[in-house]
């Protein structure tokens, strides 16, 4: 990798954000301020905020609003995983970088702290073929702690569950037993193991990030005061795929999918979204403002 790496001499007290979030699953107008919300999140836990994108066929760890301000104007911005990371360098084309990427571009720039919203996963299929994100396996190749809250709703959530565990992947809730869905705070699936302390949660990932070499799945619920309703859930998620356009496949099944959420919700997916991102945010600073100097 050659990855321009912005985290300075303290890595490890860095939190990668990622691209894709900012780009393809919120309004783009609403990317600037998200962005420098997240950031003061993590200053005010004595953490750093690391954007990870891809500028004209560079990876970059630690955008600048100014190089966010320039992906926003640029007419169309693929999202990049791990398999098409190295064709968008070799192109120098710009690059919106997905959990799997971001991870890719963390661990390259030393950081092990990673917030997001929800991880992708396996899909249920808007027809008969099988399509299961790359964040999976990127657990399996970059030790990185990735905190969310859990995998998006729209996804076969249990069956995720049970796709990590076959990859071997750990997974932990912090202040929660129970492996929650992105707006909803279960799933009725569970997490490995549960902490309630970020010292010693810290002292865990710090630990088997080193030891493994691997990443570790943190799962932190939604706020319950935030919480979506399952009955609406159940709703707006039929709704939203009514309304996907024939042909809608592979990597644009998701951004299509959260836009239409955000449709017919009236926004309050949107809010929610926004919500759990901040709080994950939070919670990664934390664990990344006490991760014991390497
Ligand atoms: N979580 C969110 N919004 C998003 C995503 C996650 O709150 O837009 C993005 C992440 O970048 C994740 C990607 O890696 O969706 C998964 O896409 P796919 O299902 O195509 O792998
Ligand atoms: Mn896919």
């Amino acid at each position: 990798m050659h990855t321009l790496n912005r985290a300075g001499d303290a890595p490890h007290r860095c939190v990668a954000l990622e691209t894709t979030l900012l780009l393809h699953g919120i309004p783009k107008s609403g990317a600037p301020a998200l962005n420098a919300d997240l950031a003061s999140v993590c200053a005010a836990r004595g953490a750093k905020a690391l954007l990870c994108g891809i500028i004209a066929g560079v990876p970059v760890a630690g955008l600048t609003p100014e190089e966010l301000t320039q992906l926003l104007g640029a007419w169309h911005v693929e999202k990049a995983n791990t398999s098409n990371l190295g064709l968008l360098m070799h192109r120098r084309a710009h690059g919106a970088t997905t959990v799997s990427a971001t991870m890719e571009l963390a661990a390259s720039a030393g950081a092990r702290v990673f917030a997001t919203g929800g991880l992708g996963g396996v899909h249920p299929g808007l027809d008969e073929a099988w399509d299961v994100s790359a964040d999976l396996g990127a657990f399996t190749r970059f030790p990185v702690a990735v905190v969310c809250s859990g995998v998006k709703g729209l996804l076969d959530v249990v069956s995720t569950r049970e796709m990590l565990e076959t990859l071997g992947i750990p997974v932990v809730g912090f202040g929660a037993d129970a492996f929650p869905a992105f707006y909803r705070r279960e799933s009725g699936a569970k997490v490995d193991a549960r902490f309630d302390d970020p010292g010693d949660l810290a002292a865990y990932l710090a630990l088997e990030t080193r030891r493994t070499g691997r990443g570790v799945v943190v799962c932190n619920p939604i706020a319950e005061s935030d919480e979506i309703a399952a009955t609406d859930w159940d709703h707006w998620l039929k709704d939203a795929l009514r309304r996907v356009p024939d042909g809608t496949r592979g990597r644009a099944v998701t951004p299509a999918l959260l836009g239409l959420l955000h449709e017919v919700s009236g926004g309050a997916t949107l809010r929610a979204n926004l919500a759990l991102v901040r709080s994950n945010t939070d919670l990664a600073a934390k664990i990344a403002a006490a991760w014991p100097a390497p």
